[in-house]
């Protein structure tokens, strides 16, 4: 697996609950864009904002929606080792091709515990695994020693997204790994990250620019840095403004722009303000009218 793979928002209805038509919606737009896979029910999806039944939804839906036509990774993350489990389970039920989770939170559990909680889910599921690492949203920062320990010899783990600005990183998970795949997880530094070796990137704001991120990887695996390069600043554009009002509203609000009614995020999560609304309409003029998505 590598490439550029779309962390796949969740469209809700104005009631919140699963605006199933907007998923499978999203998702067919997301593949006539070209994208090389899905990373389902993520920090992107809101998924810990939801039940494990609609989790498990969604999961259903990409996997209808998408077939076998691009690899499909579930995110199964949880405080809990057991509900993990429950959703690897399902994905690996659904065909799912691998997944993913994020580090136990809350407690600061020891390196040990996290350890068994990752070694638990493979063990149950029996699934390829990549580690979702996100110390900014968890608390938990994996470094190479520990990724080496929970990696070993079981060539079930094979992979680390890699949600950190911290790029030195992604080259000692290459370097200490043998084999192992490294995703880039901000956007903002995608270009930053597949020049440190990267396999690929996964992202939020891929949602509605995939096509775009997929020529800042074409353009770098070809050489043209220059061009990569000019794409990646225009998509920091984008991305300052949308951090600004709150990346996961404004990409909602720029695909209901773009005709796939998204919905608001789920509480706690604010509704965008007027003043995001106008820069979102903004960006998404621009965008429009230079095609330069
Ligand atoms: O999955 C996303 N990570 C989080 C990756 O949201 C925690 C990113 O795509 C960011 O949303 C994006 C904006 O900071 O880079």
């Amino acid at each position: 697996m590598k490439g550029i793979f779309t962390a796949l928002l969740t469209p809700f209805n104005s009631d919140y609950t699963i605006n199933e038509k907007a998923l499978e919606k999203l998702v067919r737009f997301n593949l006539d864009e070209g994208i090389h896979g899905f990373y389902v029910g993520g920090s992107t999806g809101e998924s810990m904002l939801m039940t494990a039944e609609e989790r498990k939804r969604v999961f259903e839906i990409v996997k209808n929606v998408s077939g076998g036509s691009v690899p499909l990774i579930a995110h199964a993350g949880a405080i809990s080792t057991d509900a993990a489990i429950d959703m690897a389970l399902c994905a690996k039920c659904l065909g799912y091709d691998a997944v993913s989770a994020v580090a136990p939170f809350y407690y600061s559990f020891p390196v040990p515990a996290i350890k068994k909680y990752y070694s638990d889910i493979v063990n149950a599921a029996d699934m390829p695994m990549l580690i979702y690492n996100f110390p900014a949203g968890n608390g938990f920062g994996l470094d190479a020693k520990t990724a080496g320990e929970i990696f070993g010899s079981d060539r079930r783990f094979f992979g680390i997204k890699h949600t950190s600005n911290d790029l030195f990183a992604i080259r000692q998970f290459k370097d200490s790994i043998e084999g192992i795949t490294v995703f880039n997880g901000y956007d903002e530094i995608c270009l930053a990250g597949l020049s440190m070796g990267a396999d690929g990137a996964i992202g939020s704001t891929y949602n509605f620019m995939g096509g775009k991120f997929i020529e800042i990887y074409n353009s770098f695996l070809a050489g043209d840095i220059a061009r990569a390069q000019k794409l990646q600043n225009e998509a920091c554009e984008i991305i300052t403004v949308m951090c600004k009002y709150g990346v996961f509203q404004c990409e909602k609000e720029m695909l209901s722009l773009m005709g796939i009614e998204m919905g608001p995020c789920r509480r706690p999560f604010l509704p965008l303000d007027d003043e995001g609304k106008e820069a979102v309409k903004k960006l998404y003029n621009k965008i429009d009218n230079g095609k330069n998505m």
